[in-house]
Formats: structure tokens, sequence, C-alpha cells
């Protein structure tokens, strides 16, 4: 398919940028007891490559050629530069996964809320800080499902002060994900029809780091496809203790990761430093990280890692020629290079079966955390599927499908036009002019678990409960809750979280489970607008939604005839573009004034 060789303008810009910043490093003052920030420069080139992660090729939606993406990482308190050279044929836009973009709403990377998609060909620089976050994050696409074929990669920011770095010699990051044999363009459009009667595609595999092996006899005869094709491996000095970044890159689904006879101290939960906590096997969900310490410490030989596929928790999507049993190699050094024999921890797996995040009531912060004693406003939700006029199964919140309005993001709406009132099938349902406590209860209707992800913050879990059961108000914990950005509802169950809504901006809160996000699971909350227009967009991001020459093409898809993509929107658009907005008859200078810049 495409593949972009030749060394094009943009990568040799990207590299003299990346010279500046080394400059940069060697001319700052050496071994200063505090950490001085500095500008971290990267470039993400994104382009369709033929790969086989697991033997079997496809076009593999990449990162500078790779799966999963290079690992981009930077100290806290550094400015991220990251240049994306689109060259996907399609217009994408990417969001970095649970920093807060405080001051820099337009970079979380979201169309339909924060930006216009970036079109094909296209260069466009996120450039962001982190001044208060550490830990383990990932940057993935945001535009329809372009992460599932690839476009991902992890984010590590270390902390000068971490209370754990005497306790580690090494660190290993580790990305879960599950795979998918066909492109998410032929997914979507099954998935979004009534023959698919609701059910998510399923995986053909599951990935460790990008490698596992598949068992070519399932493949059709028509692909390329090589039995033993590998898996990774871990190289363990024996001794040595490990911190490993575990990142769950999924789709659908949630894996149990463990290593045989190793057990393992979690320390970290997205971004938040825990008091150490021994477990055998971790649970981990869509979108979710931990860190754990493993000790190297058994005798010299091979040992299995595995991340065992929860398919229960979809278990209607069938075990046909999936092989849920997701393995790696860990070696120790000096240890022969056969397969290792190691059993699995033994003990009972039906706990671990339900469904749920770790235990949370067994993590505790590191740091004692001040939580807001009660909110300010308690927020209630439904999400559920229910089944459109089309008879297509659509993710709802409170019975409403989210539709991604893609060249007209909410931001826009915010900054250029004091909007108040939004479309009902943008399921904005939070909007806070002034900084304030939210508590938001989320009801499941369904047996499907949901990841769900807050844009722009971290929450506190202050609850949550399995089917059968409902919130009781007077046992919350908020005494010392985890703190995190993705959290699982329970299958027909309930939870509730709590945050402070006090950055400016729009932010999603919306389920991880990529297939339930182009079905609809999706809201968003408007924060601070005042705040918000006080703050200046980059004019190369106002750019973007004049220079797409029309983001709807990626969305042509059968199931997904919307009427944004029918004539009147295309007017619409364009009258927008010449500074007329005709549904309210108002005058926008804005645009008129981003339109001639582009002219001329
Ligand atoms: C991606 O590849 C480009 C060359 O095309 C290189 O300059 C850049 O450093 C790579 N990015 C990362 C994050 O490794
Ligand atoms: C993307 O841009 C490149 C370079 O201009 C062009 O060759 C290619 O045809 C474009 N792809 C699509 C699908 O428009
Ligand atoms: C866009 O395409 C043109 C023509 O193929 C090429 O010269 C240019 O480098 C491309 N720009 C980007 C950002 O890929
Ligand atoms: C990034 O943003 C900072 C602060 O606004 C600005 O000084 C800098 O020039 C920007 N860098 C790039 C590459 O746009
Ligand atoms: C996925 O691809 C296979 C061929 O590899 C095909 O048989 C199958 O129908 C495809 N699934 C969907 C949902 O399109
Ligand atoms: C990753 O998240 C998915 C979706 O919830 C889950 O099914 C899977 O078990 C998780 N993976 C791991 C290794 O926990
Ligand atoms: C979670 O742990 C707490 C305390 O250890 C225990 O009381 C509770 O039953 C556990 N919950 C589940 C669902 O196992
Ligand atoms: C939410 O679900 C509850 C029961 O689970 C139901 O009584 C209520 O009517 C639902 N509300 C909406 C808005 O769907
Ligand atoms: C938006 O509202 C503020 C007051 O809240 C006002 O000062 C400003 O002029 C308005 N901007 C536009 C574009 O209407
Ligand atoms: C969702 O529906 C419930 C009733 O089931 C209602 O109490 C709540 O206010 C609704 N939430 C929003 C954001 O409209
Ligand atoms: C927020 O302020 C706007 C005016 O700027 C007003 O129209 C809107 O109703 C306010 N929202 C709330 C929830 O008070
Ligand atoms: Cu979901």
């Amino acid at each position: 398919m495409i593949l972009s060789k030749s060394l094009s303008l943009w990568s040799i810009l990207c590299i003299l940028s990346l010279l500046n910043s080394l400059v940069f490093i060697l001319a700052s003052p050496v071994k200063k007891r505090a950490y001085v920030p500095e500008t971290k420069t990267f470039c993400l080139h994104l382009y369709k490559a033929k790969l086989s992660p697991d033997g079997f090729e496809r076009v593999v939606w990449t990162v500078n050629g790779t799966y999963p993406g290079p690992t981009l990482v930077v100290t806290k308190g550094d400015r991220l530069v990251i240049h994306v050279i689109n060259n996907l044929g399609v217009s994408t836009s990417i969001h970095f996964h649970g920093f807060f973009q405080r001051g820099t709403n337009w970079y979380d990377g979201v169309p339909g809320q924060t930006q216009c998609p970036i079109p094909n060909n296209t260069t466009f620089i996120y450039n962001f800080t982190v001044p208060d976050q550490s830990g383990t994050f990932w940057y993935h696409s945001h535009h329809l499902a372009q992460y599932v074929d690839g476009v991902l990669g992890a984010i590590i920011v270390k902390d000068p002060d971490d209370p754990y770095q005497n306790d580690y010699d090494e660190e290993v990051v580790i990305l879960l994900s599950d795979w998918y044999h066909n492109e998410t363009f032929t997914l979507l459009n099954y998935y979004l029809s009534p023959a698919s009667k609701g059910l998510e595609p399923r995986p053909d595999n599951g990935l460790i780091n990008g490698r596992n092996i598949y068992n070519c006899k399932w493949a059709p005869v028509s692909y390329k496809c090589i039995d033993n094709a590998g898996l990774s491996k871990f190289n363990f000095v024996p001794g040595k203790r490990y911190r490993l970044r575990v990142i769950n890159t999924s789709a659908l689904l949630s894996f149990t990761f463990s290593i045989d006879e190793h057990a393992m101290d979690v320390i970290e939960v997205e971004g938040m430093m825990t008091k150490r906590h021994t477990i055998h096997r971790l649970i981990i969900n869509v979108a979710q990280r931990y860190s754990v310490i493993v000790t190297a410490d058994k005798l010299v030989s091979n040992f299995w890692m595995r991340a065992d596929l929860q398919i229960k928790c979809y278990y209607a999507i069938g075990i046909e020629h999936l092989n849920s049993y997701v393995k790696a190699i860990v070696h120790y050094e000096g240890a022969n290079h056969l397969d290792p024999t190691t059993k699995g921890w033994a003990e009972n797996l039906n706990r671990l079966n339900n469904c749920i995040d770790l235990n949370t009531s067994d993590l505790k912060p590191f740091f004692p955390e001040n939580v807001p004693a009660k909110s300010d406003q308690t927020i209630y939700l439904n999400v559920s599927f229910e089944k459109d006029a089309s008879n297509v199964d659509r993710g709802v919140v409170n019975g409403s499908t989210y539709a991604v309005d893609v060249d007209n993001p909410t931001i826009n709406q915010i900054l250029f036009k004091n909007q108040t009132l939004f479309q009902p099938n943008q399921n904005v349902i939070g909007h806070f002019n002034t900084s304030q406590v939210i508590d938001i209860v989320v009801y499941n209707g369904v047996t499907g678990e949901h990841p769900f992800h807050l844009h722009g913050h971290t929450f506190w879990v202050l609850g949550s409960g399995p089917v059968g059961t409902k919130p009781d108000f007077s046992k919350l914990n908020i005494f010392d809750p985890i703190k995190r950005d993705t959290a699982t509802i329970p299958p027909e169950g309930w939870i509730v979280i709590r945050f402070e809504a006090n950055n400016p901006g729009i932010w999603a809160f919306h389920c991880h489970i990529e297939w339930h996000v182009e079905a609809g699971l999706v809201a968003q909350f408007i924060e601070l607008p005042h705040e918000l227009r006080k703050l200046k967009p980059p004019a190369d991001w106002e750019q973007l939604c004049i220079k797409s020459p029309n983001p709807y093409n990626d969305l042509i898809l059968q199931s997904e005839q919307r009427t944004i993509i029918d004539d009147m929107r295309n007017v619409d658009t364009l009258i927008k573009n010449l500074g007329w907005n005709l549904g309210e008859l108002e005058f926008n200078w804005n645009y008129l004034l981003v339109y001639f810049l582009n002219i001329f």
C-alpha cells in the first residue's frame, strides 16, 4: 500500500528541530540539584505500512513505521513539541491520553470537540507542558477507530522526585493490545449495521509489545501468514528490580497480566503513586495503566509472561479461532533459549473474571489526598445501548447517541460564537461557568463493562458496584480513594466519581472501548468558558478548520449516512468559511480573518 519512503522536507525540519533541542540540552547547565525543564521535540510520522505483528500480514496504520509507535520519554515540567506528519491518506488527530492540557485545550486532539482533523499530507504541531504530572501515559489517534489500526504509542513522564526511584533498577514499558486482522473501516461498516446485532468486532489475537504467534491455518488462503512469528522477550538480569509500566491499548478486550512465579507490587495507577500492594495478577481494562515492581529473584530460567484476554467480559463474541492466552517470555540472563515450561499462578480465577477493575479498596494513595468533602453538583447518567431508526445498536448516554460534528468542534462554538445551547446529539452533560466539585454517578444498563475516560482530569473513584447493587451515598470512600483517568463501570453496575471542574476547556467523557465510541457512547463537559475565551489558540490550529478539504470523506461508511454528509451541511460549511453563519444570522470576523490569511 502507501509506503512513504522519501525523506520529505518535513522530516528534515523535524531533524533540524531535534538538533535544536539537543543543542539546548548540551548548552544547559549540568548537575543542577533541581531539574531544569526542557523542551522535548518529537516527530511522529504517520503512514501505512505492511506489517505482520503476529505473522499475519496486514496494512497497519503506523507511527514511524512500527507497531506500537515509538515511546516518548520526558520529565515532569518539560514542554512537549510534537510534530505530527500525516501521510495516512485520510485526516487524523492525536490525543495525549491522561494529560491535563491546562491552558491548551486545543491540543487535546478530539475532532468535533477540541479541533478539526489534520488533513492528509499535512503536519500539525502539538505543543503543551506537563507541569504537574508524571507516570505512564499514551498517545493515540482520536479520529474514528484509527488507533485500533495502529496509531498509538507510550508516553513516559519521569518524576525527578519519584518516591520509588531507589526501589527499582530498570524500567520496561509493556503495551498490551487486542489485535484485528481486518482494517477498522471494514469492521466499523459491519458493526454499525443491523447485521452485527450490536456484537462488537471480535479480535483475532492479542499482542504484547506488538508481537504474538498466530495459527495460520485460521487465516484465509489469500493472505500472507507465517506460523511462529515469535513472542516478545524481556531480558531480566538476576537480582535486578524492574518497574514494569503496563498499558492496555485494546479496542475491546481487557486482560489479566501476570508473570509466572513472580509476584508484583503495584506502585502507580495512571500517574498516581500508590502504596505498595502485592498481587499475582493485574486486571487492566482498556486505556488503563499501572506500574508494578517485579524482582528477578528466581533461579536463572525462563518464565511465561501472560496477558490472558478476558473473553468472558464479552463472552458473546465467541472464542473460535482465538487464542486468548497471550504470552511473552521473561528470559533471565544466563538461561537457555528454550520456551518456558512454567505454570501460571494457581489461585482461583473466578474473582478475576467479574470484569471489574483491580479491587481499588486495596490500593492506597502514596501521598495523602485532599478530597473535597462534598460536591457542589451531582450528575446522574445512564449508559446503555438502544436500536436506532435503522435498527443499528447505538450507545446512548441518558438515551442520547453522540454524533461527531467533525468540522464544527464545540471549542469553536465557545471561542468564536459564545454559544450556550448545543444540539442534543452533542451530549453536553455539564456546562460549568465557575470552578466546582462535580460528582458523576453512572449506571450501566447493559451486560457489558464500560471503561470510562475523562479528558483533562483525574478523578477520585468514590465507589463502584456490580449488578444487583445500588450506590449507598453514605458509604462512599472520600477518605483515601484512588485517583485515575479511566475507570470501569461493571456490567449492569454503577460507579461514582468526583472531580474538580476547574480546567477551562471542552473535555470528553467517553467509554474507551473503541467500538462503543463509534457507536456514540460519548459525552462532553464545558468548563469555565469565560476563562477559555481569554486564551488565544494558535493560528495553525485555527487553520485546520479551514484547510480540511472534506473531512467527511473519512466518514462515508455505509452505516453512517448521517445528515452530516448531506448537501445542507456542505452549504453551511461554505457559508461559515466566508464568515457567515446562516443559522444564527451573525457575522464572525474570526472566520473571515482566517479565511483571508489562508488565501494570501
Ligand atoms: C520518527 O522518524 C523520524 C524520521 O522520519 C525521526 O526523525 C524521529 O525522531 C522519529 N520519532 C521518534 C519519536 O522516534
Ligand atoms: C495524500 O497526500 C499525498 C501527497 O499529496 C497524495 O499523493 C495522496 O494521493 C493523498 N491521499 C489521498 C487518499 O488523497
Ligand atoms: C505533501 O505532499 C507533497 C507532494 O507529494 C510533498 O512534497 C510534501 O512534503 C508533503 N507534505 C507532508 C507534510 O507530508
Ligand atoms: C510552543 O509554545 C510556546 C509557548 O506558547 C511557544 O513559545 C513556542 O514557540 C511554541 N513552539 C512551537 C514549535 O510552536
Ligand atoms: C475480516 O476479514 C476476513 C478475511 O480475512 C473476512 O472473512 C471477514 O468477513 C472480515 N470481517 C468483517 C467484519 O468484515
Ligand atoms: C485491556 O482492556 C480490555 C478492555 O476492557 C480488557 O478486556 C483486557 O483484559 C485488558 N488487558 C489486560 C492485559 O488487562
Ligand atoms: C475489595 O477489597 C476489600 C478490602 O480488602 C474487600 O472488603 C472487598 O470485598 C473486595 N471487593 C471485591 C469485589 O472483591
Ligand atoms: C435510568 O435507568 C433507570 C433504571 O436503571 C431508569 O429508572 C431511568 O428511567 C433511566 N433514566 C433515563 C433517562 O434513561
Ligand atoms: C462573548 O461574551 C462575552 C461576555 O460574556 C463578551 O464580552 C464577548 O464580546 C462575547 N463574544 C462574542 C464573539 O460574542
Ligand atoms: C439523566 O437522566 C436522569 C434520570 O434518569 C436525570 O436525573 C439526569 O438529570 C439526567 N442527566 C442529564 C445530564 O441530563
Ligand atoms: C453560563 O453562562 C452563560 C452566559 O455566559 C449562560 O447562558 C449559561 O446559562 C450559564 N450556565 C450555567 C449552567 O449557569
Ligand atoms: Cu463501552
